[in-house]
């Protein structure tokens, strides 16, 4: 192990409690925290933990939660067992209900597991931890590859996301910072984070997202959706949805990606960024339909690094647990400026090597290409930069 060396200039944190990998949904659940496992992994064994602070977070508290959860829900989270969760809610014993479940969104996505409020408050308070760091100034960029369940809302559970430990790093940041810039690539909408938002000027969101109302979840973030449309409403347009079709390929998504976060930052003028690194947004994913490489996602990242404004980085999705770690371990070193000098062969000796088998060992597989046709065509690409632009032009104004 040669190690990396710390960066010039800045300092980056890395905030991680390795008790959530303790955690599982259920057998054949999409969602596994293994991927985090394979992330870790990775990272140390590239050496790359000798160039960041490396922080092992504390479990949020229950009050900490709800700074935006609803009392009653947190109780609930806080209660609730596989063992005990049937004779509270009879109803769901008969199984009639679907993920439309009133109690608390509980369901197929968001099933009650063993652990399942430790797994909550020990990811969510390693965001909050980051955030704090951030406002302190003691570091420059912090990473919870953790945290980044976008789905969760006030009251209720959504798409695997129980807690949204986004929205408390960023009611923490908002505490020092005025104007908070939150981006969002994971395939799927942001839509919990946008809602908590969605009425204030001091928080922009941004997601990129496949939007198919009706077929692809949550259904939500059309290109029209720019926040609330009451003339006095402070929120109005600070919202920005970057609706898509399946099969981007990198180059259209780093063009639009680009055109889309430089004129936000220019006009918003962010005082601390947040983004939401969701892996489902990579070629070959169980869930994603999109077709980015592990250096087009990285893209993102860079891109939004070069801007040099805080950073909080956190996780997401992301079903092809492998993929995933690559694409985390990929990012952290563009963080800390070692991207250039990882060797993209996987190190000899690591744990769980093997599980990278299948690509040959390299941090760097094609993902893209063959799978999925490219269905965004370069007229869909150029109506949302001009979308976008429109948009933006009508703030402050
Ligand atoms: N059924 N098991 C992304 C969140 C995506 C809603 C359709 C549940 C699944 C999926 C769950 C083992 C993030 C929907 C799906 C079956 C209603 C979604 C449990 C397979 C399984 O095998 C599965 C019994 C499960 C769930 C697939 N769910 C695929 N897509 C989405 C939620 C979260 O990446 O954005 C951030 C972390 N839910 O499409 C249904 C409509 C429930
Ligand atoms: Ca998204
Ligand atoms: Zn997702």
């Amino acid at each position: 192990q040669n190690g990396v060396a710390r960066p010039k200039g800045y300092t980056v944190s890395w905030h991680y409690n390795p008790s959530v990998e303790n955690h599982h949904f259920g057998q054949t659940h999409p969602m596994k925290p293994w991927r985090l496992t394979l992330t870790k992994s990775l990272v140390l064994s590239y050496g790359m933990h000798q160039a960041m602070d490396s922080y092992v977070s504390r479990a949020a508290t229950k009050e900490e939660l709800a700074e935006f959860h609803k009392d009653e829900y947190v109780d609930f989270l806080s209660v609730a067992t596989p063992q005990n969760i049937y004779e509270m809610y009879p109803e769901l014993a008969t199984g009639t209900l679907g993920y439309s479940s009133h109690i608390f969104g509980v369901g197929d996505d968001c099933p009650i597991f063993d652990g399942l409020f430790e797994f909550c408050s020990t990811y969510t308070g390693a965001s909050i931890d980051a955030a704090r760091k951030l406002c302190a100034k003691q570091s420059d960029i912090a990473i919870n590859w953790s945290g980044g369940l976008h789905h969760a809302k006030k009251g209720e559970a959504s798409g695997f996301c129980y807690v949204n430990d986004i929205v408390l790093a960023i009611l923490q940041l908002l505490r020092y910072h005025s104007r908070v810039l939150y981006i969002d690539i994971d395939v799927h909408h942001g839509d919990g984070v946008e809602q908590a938002f969605w009425s204030t000027d001091r928080v922009m969101c941004v997601s990129f997202h496949k939007y198919d109302k009706e077929v692809f979840f949550p259904g939500t973030g059309p290109l029209e959706s720019t926040g609330p449309i009451h003339p006095d409403n402070p929120g109005k347009n600070y919202t920005i949805n970057v609706p898509l079709n399946d099969g981007i390929d990198d180059e259209s998504y780093d063009y639009l990606f680009r055109n889309v976060i430089d004129p936000a930052i220019k006009i918003f003028h962010p005082t601390a960024i947040v983004l939401q690194c969701g892996a489902d947004s990579l070629g070959h994913d169980r869930l994603g339909c999109f077709n980015l490489n592990i250096r087009g996602h990285g893209a993102c990242v860079s891109f939004v690094k070069s801007y040099g404004i805080p950073l909080l980085v956190v996780g997401g999705g992301g079903y092809t647990p492998r993929n995933v770690a690559r694409a985390w371990a990929h990012e952290t070193s563009i963080l800390i400026g070692a991207d250039r000098t990882l060797d993209p062969a996987l190190p000899e000796h690591m744990p769980h090597r093997d599980a990278f088998r299948k690509e040959g060992f390299t941090l760097f597989p094609n993902l893209g290409g063959w799978r999925r046709e490219n269905l965004n065509s370069r007229a869909d690409i150029e109506k949302i930069i001009r979308h976008v632009r429109e948009q933006l032009a009508g703030i402050r104004g």
